[in-house]
């Protein structure tokens, strides 16, 4: 099976039975009433609209069923939450297909610079295009228009490179786990342990938050409305208190309320930078020494439409804490999405989920096959169809077969 078919098959529902384009359909009523109701928000929704006949004897889903959904789901979400960079992208490979038709040095020179332009990241690009001439090479592609599919399972492959199954999350089953959220100023880390709550939440976790951006005002009554919102206590103090004491006193919190997961909060700004590290490193040791393998996590939060800014800060907090994740944030705000990869590769640290929208559920965990589904759908699926559309002048010539039969 192709590269493209495998993708529209698993991500995408318009070719699906009309069982599933209703599930997504309820999925998608329940987001929207999640915007307008945002008082009245449940954690996430589960297909509600399945039929009889998908339940076994026991009332249950098959869990074939269920991750085929769940897989539409996650289709879904990126596809909406990359549109600006989808067009983007799609617009310019197209362009650049239709210009040089065939593959030579100056169409990979293009495309080099097309996808610097994306934010994909120069040695990230190098290392790219350098590895598309050698598969034209070797597969003897003369045609741009046959190179499409290879460029997008090269995008696919180089993220995977090196892969571990970094991007799961360091979570353990028993015991209090402790997750660190850093980042400057803005880039959406309490909007993100919002959502990270609400996820954990619908899992079946129990899970707090600590305020520990006691810096910036108005910073703890903002972590104890998305407290309110998801349905999770806040452990906070007065404005101007000790970030790390706050800290060891939601742990303690957490630990005799029998907590699976503490999230904590972080001031994005203080009076400078040296000031900033040295509070998050303070914070750290105080966590370490409360719980030994804590902080379990210590996701850096960076803004997607910031580009290669974001990977600046992110070398400024790797010099000072060992950051496990990152939370790429307002991808849906970009048409330059390619700043996933420039991370992945240039950072090496793996992306663990990205925000595509303002809505509670708009928090994904980042998966390379959904993103790159998610950049290129249209391409993809048109592909596939034109692929699948039976040939005229083959349909004739079978009708004539069976006629002489
Ligand atoms: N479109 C979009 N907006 C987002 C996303 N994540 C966060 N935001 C918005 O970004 C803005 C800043 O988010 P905050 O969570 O307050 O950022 P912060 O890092 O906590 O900022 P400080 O507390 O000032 O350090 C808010 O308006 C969020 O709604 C996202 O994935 N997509
Ligand atoms: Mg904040």
């Amino acid at each position: 099976m192709s590269f493209f078919k495998r993708l529209k098959d698993k991500f995408s529902s318009t070719s699906e039975e009309p069982k599933q384009q209703e599930d997504l359909e309820q999925l998608s009523e329940d987001s929207q009433k999640e915007i307008d109701e945002p008082q009245d928000e449940q954690p996430a929704k589960k297909p509600k609209k399945l039929k009889e006949a998908d339940f076994d004897d026991d009332g249950l889903i098959s869990i074939e069923d269920f991750e085929e959904i769940e897989a539409q789901q996650l289709g879904a979400k990126f596809r909406a939450g990359l549109e600006k960079s989808r067009e983007n992208f799609q617009a310019q490979l197209n362009n650049l297909i239709a210009r040089y038709r065939k593959v030579d040095e100056e169409f990979f020179e293009a495309l080099e610079e097309m996808l610097i332009t994306a934010d994909v990241g120069f040695n990230t690009v190098m290392q790219l295009v350098e590895e598309l001439r050698e598969e034209a090479q070797r597969r003897n592609i003369s045609e741009t228009e046959d190179l499409r599919e290879v460029i997008v399972e090269k995008i696919v492959e180089i993220y995977h490179q090196n892969d571990d199954n970094s991007e799961v999350m360091n979570i353990e089953n028993e015991g209090l786990n402790v997750i660190l959220m850093v980042g400057v100023n803005g880039v959406g880390k309490t909007t993100t342990i919002g959502k990270l709550a609400h996820r954990y939440q619908a899992e079946g976790k129990k899970v707090m938050l600590a305020a520990g951006d006691t810096f910036r005002a108005g910073a703890i009554q903002q972590l104890k409305v998305w407290g309110e919102r998801v349905g999770v206590e806040v452990m906070s103090q007065s404005e101007g208190s000790d970030p790390a004491a706050v800290m060891y006193d939601a742990i303690n919190a957490a630990k005799s309320k029998n907590v699976d997961i503490l999230i904590c909060d972080t001031a994005g700004r203080l009076q400078n930078k040296s000031n900033l590290m040295n509070e998050l490193e303070k914070v750290k040791r105080v966590i370490g020494r409360a719980v030994p393998e804590a902080p379990h996590e210590v996701l850096l939060c960076l803004d997607a439409t910031t580009g290669q800014n974001a990977l600046s800060q992110a070398k400024s907090f790797k010099e000072v804490t060992n950051v496990t994740g990152i939370v790429l944030t307002k991808l849906d705000g970009t048409a330059k999405g390619g700043i996933v990869l420039a991370i992945r590769n240039e950072l090496h640290i793996p992306v663990k989920y990205v925000g595509l929208g303002e809505k509670l559920d708009d928090l994904q965990p980042f998966n390379p096959e959904s993103y790159v589904y998610g950049l290129f759908a249209d391409m993809i699926e048109q592909n596939v169809d034109e692929n699948e559309a039976p040939n005229e002048n083959e349909a004739e010539i079978e009708g004539h077969s069976d006629e002489s039969k």
